[in-house]
């Protein structure tokens, strides 16, 4: 169960998948972009202007789109300078909330839904109120909710203000990153989701032989390499990394993505426990949200709503 935002009016929803038995995942609402200097992004999105302090990042532990601005954030050390808040694992009917539990730390402006901070942006909003968000204390808006965006910005705008030096996008090798990025958000990223929200058996198996066959290109194009690309640490990895993390837990049994585990990869799972060993990175691991969101959330899949005790897994999380 979940729900959408319809002209500003919250309405609950059963189902992921849309008539056709297929998930058809909708474009981001909020597109506007934060920049060094207040300059339009470089797509001449509207420019906000990098401040400490002046944002807040709303995220899941849970989700793996979040987990990419996470991640971000604490490699770059921003920690201090855009603070966040971490919503309860569990998405029911009234979307993402604040309820309080383990690791979940509330909303500063005091709302108990995410879903009511979008009406606060926008009060006529259509769309699913998602994580992650980025917002604006200044302009009390909603910066940009499309985590491959926020996690462009946080490479470089908070750079002056004395974020770590690493660019993720660096400019001689993007047209490899967006190569990649392109198949690993289609088959992979987004690929464990339309397998596992599929209401019929076809919309699934279109999805399941294209997923391992970009699993076993990335497990071959690992081979001798540490990262995805030009031998340096870039978004390519950390996009898929969150998705690799969650797979051997949730995807393959969950989601039915069950072909393969990434443990049976060997080039693949030691990419994950490379990755992992960050500690900018395992302290951004929550396996108890991931668990607990996936099987407890979503029972059109999984009705009794119980969380598997297993797998173990050989990366270390943070609790
Ligand atoms: N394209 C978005 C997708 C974000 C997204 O779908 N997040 C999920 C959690 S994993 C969410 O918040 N879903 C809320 C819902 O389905 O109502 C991004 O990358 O930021």
């Amino acid at each position: 169960m979940g729900g959408v935002l319809q002209d500003g009016e919250w309405k609950t929803e059963e189902s992921f998948a849309g008539e056709d038995g297929r998930y058809d995942r909708q474009p981001s609402r909020f597109r506007d972009w934060v920049t060094k200097d207040g300059s339009p992004g470089p797509d001449g999105q509207k420019g906000y202007q990098a401040e400490v302090g002046r944002y807040h990042l709303y995220v899941s532990y849970a989700c793996p789109w979040a987990h990419r601005a996470l991640i971000l954030r604490a490699l770059k050390g921003l920690e201090k300078m855009i603070p966040i808040s971490v919503v309860n694992w569990l998405m029911r009917g009234d979307g993402w909330t604040f309820k309080d539990g383990p690791g979940v730390s509330p909303d500063p402006m005091g709302h108990e839904k995410l879903h009511q901070i979008y009406q606060k942006a926008d009060p006529n909003v259509s769309g699913k109120a998602t994580v992650p968000v980025l917002w604006d204390k200044k302009t009390g808006t909603i910066v940009n909710n499309e985590s491959s965006e926020i996690i462009r910005m946080l490479t470089r705008a908070f750079d002056d203000l004395g974020a770590k030096p690493l660019d993720t996008y660096p400019e001689a090798l993007r047209d490899e990153i967006d190569e990649v990025n392109d198949r690993v958000y289609s088959t992979v990223n987004n690929g464990v989701y339309k397998a596992g929200f599929a209401e019929t058996q076809s919309a699934y198996e279109d999805e399941v032989g294209p997923l391992f066959d970009s699993l076993d290109w990335l497990e071959d194009r690992l081979k001798g390499q540490i990262y995805l690309v030009g031998g340096q640490l870039t978004e390519a990895d950390i996009r898929l990394l969150t998705t690799l993390l969650r797979f051997d837990a949730v995807y393959y049994s969950h989601f039915k993505c069950n072909i393969r585990r990434i443990a049976d990869y060997e080039n693949l799972h030691a990419y994950v426990l490379r990755l992992a060993a960050f500690p900018e990175i395992r302290d951004t691991i929550h396996m108890d949200h991931i668990k607990g969101h996936y099987y407890g959330s979503h029972r059109s899949i999984n009705p009794t709503g119980i969380v598997p005790v297993g797998p173990d897994l050989d990366f270390e999380t943070a609790s």
